[in-house]
């Protein structure tokens, strides 16, 4: 029999004398020791699938995992699978899932106490694989990533405290303290005192056990409320548009590799807010309500919105944090009813000069009176890109503005609307050090060839986006090594609320070049040179990116 430490067999030096010795773990540590594994793991897994579920309704790293074992089951397993257990399949699937993290999970406890880090390695592989059927999701974002691992590193950091409490305990008992080991009761009353560090050992356990099962209910709850609210949104019929968008223009694509597509895809869309919980409005509890300076308040439902003439648009929306050459920007064909028509109902009283929107999570955004009642299309919108809004980007209502940064505008979970003066309220960011007014500025993109990219020699084609909006496109040029100014092709917009794209093939022997993109909108105003932080008002100056031609 090995006489060294539990976990680390041969590897430490004697022990000094007078310490006990330690002996190989007895059956009854390795019970714990597997115990520890399945605590340590499930907490991981319930603290992962909490954050995921705040962080985006629709991300559940155990359901990816679950779609990954789908797609690599052959098809006869499948389909044996399905006469097996019928409709109640994704059930047995996520049972047998649940039982074989178990196993593993005991296992990593187990050998984590034979040898120290043998159990964490094992939590890390199990991470990684969940890591990779995350990404292996077609639903991928980039916020699928820190759920996985947060349950990973839990997991591992939770496996080496709690096996190292039964390692104390072991050390401190010398040898298997009496009684059957999992019945604490018959151990407390046998003759031989229960060292301190056994107590300590079953407080550790018991306390992230206690974690684990509240995480996972807290989890549960939050996914069950999600999961209602998602299937509404599935089962909900959009109204066809009494003023469907303008079609797009033929050649409003450049067709060009690597240039932003010239409507977003909902799932690529930027997402910005401040909620840590997706706030999950069940639309038939949904009302928006406008007040302040009004002839008269309103209260409107979602069946009521839905009875409206509503329109739908083309709109380029972006984020004040855009940097120069940034991807918080995002085009989308929004379907609402114009805010404009709701105002007008309600009939702001003189004096008034802003909105202020207010989300079901108390998130504020003062926008100008006058932009919102002129004949621009701000949208109390309910659809994105023929669907009904993503939980994540304000289901079931928000106001998108035309030319608005959306911290002044693009309230998400609209449920109010107060009319008031700029000298009266403020909106969320503004006393946090952004400016009170967030006109976009004009700007524009170079998306290909990439910044540090090397292409080869010959004709090589720049493109990319620019937007001025509700104002429009003029002009696009670069420059090469701040040569004078070459005009770029400039594709036609949507609109000119939406962005534009434009290529343009230059001549390039080898060598380094640094190119530069300027817009220009419709009035002959060009964007502004002088480079600018994004803090208080957005960011300006021109996007600039370095190529190497090879030969
Ligand atoms: N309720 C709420 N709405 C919000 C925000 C927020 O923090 N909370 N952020 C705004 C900001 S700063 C931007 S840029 C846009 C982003 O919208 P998106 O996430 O749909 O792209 O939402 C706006 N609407
Ligand atoms: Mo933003």
């Amino acid at each position: 029999m090995n006489t060294s430490q539990p976990g680390r067999p041969g590897t430490l030096p004697d022990p000094a004398p007078g310490t006990p010795v330690p002996r190989r773990p007895e059956r009854h540590a390795t019970g714990w020791a597997a115990a520890a594994g399945v605590v340590a793991v499930g907490s991981g897994l319930a603290l992962g699938e909490l954050a995921a579920g705040l962080m985006s309704p629709s991300l559940s790293p155990v359901t990816a995992v679950g779609g990954a074992v789908i797609d690599v089951v052959p098809p006869g397993v499948k389909d044996w699978a399905i006469s097996l257990f019928g409709t109640a399949d994704k059930v047995a699937l996520l049972g047998g899932m649940g039982l074989a993290i178990a196993a593993l999970a005991a296992l990593s406890g187990i050998v984590e106490l034979r040898r120290r880090f043998a159990g964490v390695a094992v939590i890390a592989l199990f991470g990684v694989a969940g890591l990779v059927a995350v990404l292996g999701r077609a639903e991928l974002t980039a916020n699928a990533i820190p759920a996985p691992l947060l349950a990973a590193v839990v997991g591992m950091i939770l496996l080496r405290w709690l096996v190292g409490r039964l390692e104390d305990w072991q050390t401190e008992a010398g040898q298997p303290p009496a009684g059957p080991g999992p019945d604490a009761g018959a151990a407390e009353s046998a003759a031989p005192p229960a060292p301190p560090s056994r107590r300590r050992f079953f407080l550790a356990l018991g306390g992230t056990a206690a974690v684990a099962v509240v995480a996972g209910v807290l989890a549960a709850t939050f996914r069950g409320a999600a999961a209602v609210v998602s299937e509404l949104r599935s089962k909900l019929a959009l109204p066809v548009p009494a003023s469907p968008a303008p079609p797009i223009p033929a050649g409003a694509e450049v067709r060009l590799d690597g240039v932003g597509p010239l409507v977003t895809p909902n799932r690529d869309f930027y997402r910005i807010d401040t909620a840590l919980r997706v706030p999950v409005v069940d639309p038939d509890q949904w009302t928006l309500t406008v007040t302040g300076l009004v002839e008269r308040e309103i209260s409107l439902d979602f069946a009521a919105l839905l009875t409206k003439p509503l329109i739908e648009r083309h709109v380029t929306i972006a984020c004040v944090s855009n940097e120069v050459g940034g991807d918080l920007i995002g085009n989308a064909r929004w379907l609402g009813w114009p805010v404009r028509e709701l105002l007008a109902l309600a009939g702001p009283k003189d004096g008034a000069d802003m909105v202020l929107s207010r989300s079901t999570d108390g998130w504020t955004a003062g926008t100008p009176l006058e932009v919102l009642t002129d004949s621009r299309d701000a949208l109390l919108a309910v659809g994105m890109n023929g669907e009904p809004l993503p939980l994540e980007h304000g289901f079931p209502v928000r106001l998108i503005v035309p030319g608005l940064y959306g911290y002044v505008s693009a309230t998400k979970w609209v449920t109010g609307l107060k009319v008031t003066r700029f000298a009266d309220d403020v909106g969320y960011w503004t006393p946090r050090g952004w400016s009170e007014q967030g006109p976009i500025k004009t700007s524009s993109r170079i998306d290909v060839p990439r910044d540090g990219r090397s292409v080869s020699a010959g004709t090589v084609a720049f493109g990319g986006v620019a937007w001025a909006q509700h104002t429009g496109i003029g002009r696009v040029e670069l420059r090469v090594n701040r040569g004078g100014w070459l005009e770029a092709q400039l594709a036609p917009g949507i609109s000119k609320d939406t962005w534009y794209q434009w290529k343009l093939a230059l001549p390039l022997t080898p060598g380094r070049y640094e190119v530069q993109v300027r817009a220009t909108d419709l009035n002959g105003v060009a964007q502004v040179e002088d480079r600018a932080p994004v803090v208080p008002s957005g960011a300006t100056g021109f996007h600039t990116v370095r190529v190497d031609v090879k030969s």
